[in-house]
Order: C-alpha cells, then sequence, then structure tokens
C-alpha cells in the first residue's frame, strides 16, 4: 500500500521544515494537544517515514496545518520532527507558516495576523509579505518559565555541570559557559553531539519539569549550549534536539526558553529586544512582549520574529512494500 504526501519544503534560518500540504490524517481531539496524542498513538509512522532516513535525515521537521478547533483561531498546528512530535516549535511555526500562506493553505481572517492553535496552546502570529511572498513572521508564543535553577549533575566525559531548566514550549536544560566549555566554537559540533544526550539524560535523573496547564508536556527534551553575546542584547547558541541534530536555526522555542531565563536573573528586562544567533549564525529577533503569571509562576509572553525560505515542492511515497517504510537511524 503506497501513501502519498504532497509536501513543501523548505527551511527557517537554515533549519529543515517540511509542510505536509496533502495527505495528513484525519485526527481525533478537541484541542491540538489531544490531537497530537492521537497522532503519536495511530500514525507516528508518518513522522517517522517523511523524517526519518532514507526521506529525512537527522535534522528534518516539519507539520501539517489542521483546521481550528475553535471558533476564535485560523488554524491549528502539529509539528513532526525527528525528536517527536513537539508541543510547539519556533523555527517550524515560522516556515509552515511562510509556506502555507503563500500556498493558500491558510486563509487569515485578519491580513497580516493569525491565532494558531499548538499543541502547548495558542499562539499569536504576525507577517509581512512582498513580491508573492511571506517576507518575515513573528510569534507571540506560549507562556515562558523557568522551571529550575542550579541542577547540579555529573557529564561523563565532561565532568560535573549546572545547568538551569526553562520552558519555551519545550522544556531545555541551559548550559552557560562552565569548566572545560569555553566557547561554542572550542567546543564544536562533534563535541555537542557527544556530551548533549549524557547532558539530558544525567538532567532527566535530577529533574521532571511538568507543565501546569498540560501534564502531557513533560521532561527535558533539549539542551541549549548558551554563550554570551559580543554586546549587549546579543547571544549564540547550540541547540541538540533529537538523537543527533543541531538546529541550525536559533531555535524559536529555544529562544524562548533564553529569554526567560535571562529575564529571570534581571538580565533583559519586559521589552527588551535580543539578537539570538545559532551554531551556523543564523538570527532570530526575540523580544519580552509582557511579564505574565502561569498557574502562580512568573512567566514572560515571548516575540520570536525570523524568515523562511521554500526549496521546492516534494511529492513523497511511503510504501509499505519499501522495507524501510518507517525511516530507520544508524
Ligand atoms: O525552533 O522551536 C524550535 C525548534 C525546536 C526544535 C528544533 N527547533
Amino acid at each position: 500500500m503506497r501513501h502519498t504526501f504532497f509536501c513543501v519544503d523548505g527551511h527557517t534560518a537554515g533549519n529543515p521544515v517540511r509542510l505536509v500540504a496533502g495527505g495528513a490524517p484525519l485526527l481525533r481531539g478537541a484541542s491540538m494537544s489531544e490531537r497530537r496524542q492521537d497522532f503519536l498513538a495511530r500514525f507516528d509512522w508518518i513522522r517517522t517515514g517523511l523524517c526519518f532516513e532514507p526521506r529525512g535525515h537527522d535534522m528534518m521537521s516539519g507539520g501539517f496545518v489542521y483546521p481550528p478547533t475553535r471558533p476564535d483561531t485560523d488554524a491549528g498546528l502539529l509539528f513532526i520532527e525527528t525528536s517527536g512530535c513537539l508541543p510547539m516549535c519556533g523555527h517550524g511555526t515560522i516556515g509552515l507558516v511562510t509556506f502555507a500562506l503563500e500556498h493558500g493553505l491558510i486563509v487569515p481572517r485578519e491580513p497580516g495576523r493569525l491565532t494558531l492553535e499548538v499543541p502547548a496552546g495558542t499562539i499569536g502570529v504576525t507577517y509581512t509579505t512582498g513580491g508573492g511572498r511571506v517576507t518575515s513572521v513573528t510569534i507571540r508564543n506560549v507562556p515562558a518559565y523557568v522551571a529550575a535553577t542550579g541542577v547540579e549533575i555529573d557529564v561523563p566525559g565532561f565532568g560535573p555541570m549546572v545547568v538551569d531548566v526553562a520552558y519555551g514550549g519545550n522544556f531545555y536544560a541551559i548550559v552557560e559557559p562552565q569548566g572545560p566549555y569555553r566557547s561554542l566554537d572550542e567546543l564544536g559540533a562533534q563535541r555537542i553531539l557527544d556530551l548533549s544526550p549524557r547532558v539530558r539524560a544525567a538532567v532527566r535523573a535530577a529533574c521532571h519539569p511538568v507543565h501546569p496547564l498540560d501534564v502531557t508536556i513533560a521532561g527535558v527534551s533539549h539542551v541549549l549550549w548558551a554563550e554570551p553575546g559580543d554586546e549587549p542584547g546579543q547571544g549564540r547558541n547550540a541547540v541538540f534536539y533529537g538523537d543527533r541534530a543541531i538546529d541550525r536555526s536559533p531555535c524559536g522555542t529555544g529562544t524562548s526558553a533564553r529569554l526567560a531565563h535571562l529575564w529571570s536573573r534581571g538580565a533583559l528586562q519586559a521589552g527588551a529586544r535580543f539578537a539570538h544567533d545559532s551554531f551556523i549564525r543564523s538570527r532570530f529577533i526575540g523580544a519580552i512582549d509582557c511579564e505574565t503569571d502561569l498557574a502562580g509562576r512568573p512567566a514572560i509572553v515571548p516575540l520570536i520574529t525570523g524568515s523562511a525560505i521554500s526549496t521546492g515542492l516534494n511529492t513523497i511515497w511511503i510504501d509499505r512494500e519499501d522495507v524501510f517504510w518507517q525511516g530507520f537511524q544508524v
């Protein structure tokens, strides 16, 4: 049996985004969080088939646009990545929104503005256009907050390490320079890929954050190696996700977590702008829209601005006769 998926492929700040424009499964659920659970239970083979080799690669990510579940929103987004079906993905949102608008898959109720449902909650989007293209997307993300500070772990091959844990749509272990980690370039991609699974495993053994409004969002999934910028209001990161990926973009949910992290220590104020560069030096502009309260926790509402570009249309088959129909990882 052959399943056909009509995709728009592209990237946001260098990280891949595969919008599945045709072939999405019908999902059950009264919210995108419930639809995510249904997708994971019944259709995860679509994610692995489209994201893993031989149809994808270690960094592959993307998603689907669904009809909204509520009358006050424009659409729902579901994210698929090598790392799973994330509650929220910033670079994914920028890419999915760009490609969906450019191909008429989302018709905004108000030009330049969208309200979208994602598994992590409701997000706002504003965008600009020019020459028939979407030129820039700003996400008003779900509230971000710091879940734990000063978590002491021992990382094989590195030694003692102290990390903080912050939420920006996913839970991040934030590693700042310490011990043998002096800068991203000195540490290098290979060592980041070697150390990050160990950091994540050690943090998971030490703490298990659970989102106060949705228990299906739990546990540290990503590691953000933070590097202070050369000037105030700027920084760089390497975000590790899945089993082998360093985000090529500055990571929207990671940037949101970092904004909350810096704000919690008084290093950024509400209204402040923060230019966040990725490992490959592509850039998102982050900002703190306002302070808020998330079920009794001090939190912020992050703004993330970036842009995406499509690289082509891709009709992909997942054929059950293919021994690798569900994809593979080595
Ligand atoms: O941009 O939020 C993001 C993201 C999550 C994983 C990779 N990128």
